[in-house]
């Protein structure tokens, strides 16, 4: 599988993370988001939303004569990706074996991936100040705004101590590492944040998420 992928970008990690925790052999293919390779005419041909990451799987089971395409099937969207991989690689398991454990989780990883991620995204940010005119200290509060909402709410709702939930990892653990990981590159305040920082602080010494790191 290739991975178009960029070290820093969260929703890239997660997948970064849970390829690792397969166990599938993956590459990287670097699209640098700041030189805007992610918005070129190669890159969109690959994921037209010009987001990373996408995942190339398959790659070669076309024919050269066919046009002389890389082949296989590109998957976007993290989240679909790794419930693509969950549902392909069943083992180790990424979701609970129980409907409610599966909801809870699912609900965990979208107000990471869905609520807290979005609007802090490069491309929001970089509206706000260049578009909007709004100076980096302003960009700077906006990004630590959403980011206690979302934190403050995850933080009375994930399991801990070492798991979001339960005592067996979860993608709503592959989702906290990366946005927690952005949120100390932009020097957010964790202190009130215990249950979260013990988690992260178990699940980065965890080999799929230390290879996966930045
Ligand atoms: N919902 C998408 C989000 C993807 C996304 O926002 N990727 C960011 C990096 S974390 C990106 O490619 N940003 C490029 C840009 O903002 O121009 C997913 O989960 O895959």
């Amino acid at each position: 599988m290739e991975l178009y992928d960029y070290i820093r970008s969260s929703a890239a990690y997660r997948v970064r993370i849970g390829l690792n925790f397969k166990g599938v052999e993956w590459r990287t293919v670097p699209i640098n988001l700041l030189e805007a390779e992610q918005r070129g005419e190669a890159y969109r041909a690959v994921n037209p939303q010009g987001l990373v990451p996408a995942l190339r799987i398959g790659a070669g089971s076309e024919s050269d004569s066919e046009g002389g395409k890389e082949g296989g099937e590109v998957l976007t969207q993290s989240l679909a990706i790794l419930e693509w991989l969950e549902e392909t690689h069943p083992e180790p398991p990424l979701l609970p074996p129980d409907a409610l454990g599966r909801a809870r989780v699912r609900a965990l990883m979208y107000a990471v991936a869905c609520d807290i991620h979005p609007v802090n995204n490069l491309r929001v940010l970089h509206y706000l100040t260049g578009e909007l005119g709004h100076s980096e200290a302003e960009k700077l509060a906006w990004y630590h705004h959403w980011l206690h909402q979302g934190f403050a709410a995850l933080e009375l709702q994930v399991s801990g101590p070492r798991f979001c939930h339960g005592d067996a990892l979860s993608l709503a653990d592959v989702c906290l590492v990366p946005q927690m990981f952005n949120a100390r590159r932009f020097e957010l305040d964790l202190a009130p944040y215990p249950t979260l920082v013990a988690i992260c602080q178990h699940l980065e010494s965890l080999d799929a998420f230390a290879r996966a790191a930045p």
